[in-house]
């Protein structure tokens, strides 16, 4: 048996269900030792709150590579999410470069917009180095706004497959190699995940639940993390990651006045089955 230690690479938001501290639970569960590298201390995460504090944890992002490179720790995947700057981009890169073993599988979500807008923070500087981390990762999990972001695409929430399959093409020419582009929906009660695998494209819909949350992509991340480490494909580990995320999504309608973050800990057990 081959037990794989995972390193995540985000923030973590004292309070907010995102980033390190949905990460983590769901990664244990999926039965992988997750070693977590924050790269920001927020107070709670920078949408659904009044205002956050942010303290940068770039230098400390070094010292802790360091201490690991010295020691010779080193990690069979990496799952990369929100990352507050270049400077901790750049880092994430010095991580990749000194701590993973060889074929060890990069995950990144380039968490950094939503509705087509970027979140509090971001310009178009940080969507370039976004650019260039994205093309070296195995698996690369955008929104839509974050792919077309990615691929300098005005976004439009009125699309089509063709504008969708635009967007495979241009991530593939910038050098994204398995894709997974989220909250694709091309009907009013259906959303889906569409998966770029090994140059063969995939729409997976499923139940569009009447509620949204920031976070919702940590989860979905988190699960096709666990999933593909288990040996899943990028379809089966999508469908897996989906399912788990309407569960959420449905508790989470059950608190209208919860506005932060999916009510995913109550479902947890839930995920034990899709996983099976
Ligand atoms: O991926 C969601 C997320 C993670 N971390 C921070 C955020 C957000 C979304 O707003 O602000 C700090």
């Amino acid at each position: 048996m081959n037990y794989k230690r995972i390193i995540t690479v985000q923030d973590i938001s004292c309070v907010g269900q995102c980033s390190a501290t949905v990460a983590l639970p769901v990664l244990s569960l999926c039965g992988f030792e997750t070693a977590v590298l924050p790269c920001s201390l927020l107070s709670n995460h920078t949408t659904g709150f009044d205002s956050y504090s942010f303290k940068d944890l770039s230098r400390d992002m070094v010292e802790i590579c360091d201490q690991w490179k010295e020691q010779g720790i080193s990690f069979s995947a990496i799952y990369s999410g929100y990352i507050g700057n270049t400077t901790q981009l750049a880092n994430l890169q010095k991580v990749m470069d000194a701590c993973l073993e060889k074929d060890a599988i990069k995950i990144m979500d380039p968490a950094m917009a939503d509705d087509g807008e970027l979140y509090p923070g971001f310009d178009c500087e940080f969507v370039n180095e976004v650019k260039k981390a994205a093309a070296k990762a195995d698996y690369l999990l955008p929104n839509m706004t974050e792919a077309c972001l990615l691929t300098d695409t005005t976004y439009t929430d009125n699309y089509d497959e063709v504008f969708v399959k635009g967007l495979l093409d241009k991530l593939s020419a910038i050098g994204c190699k398995n894709i997974v582009i989220t909250g694709v929906s091309y009907s009013d009660n259906t959303t889906g995940v569409v998966v770029y695998e090994n140059g063969v494209y995939s729409y997976h819909s499923h139940e569009k639940v009447a509620r949204s949350s920031p976070g919702t992509g940590d989860v979905f991340a988190s699960v096709f993390t666990g999933a593909i480490l288990k040996g899943n494909s990028a379809l089966k580990s999508a469908d897996m990651a989906s399912q788990f995320v309407v569960e959420c999504l449905k508790e989470t309608m059950k608190y209208p006045q919860h506005r932060y973050g999916p009510v995913f800990e109550p479902v947890l057990a839930k995920l034990i089955e899709i996983m099976k």
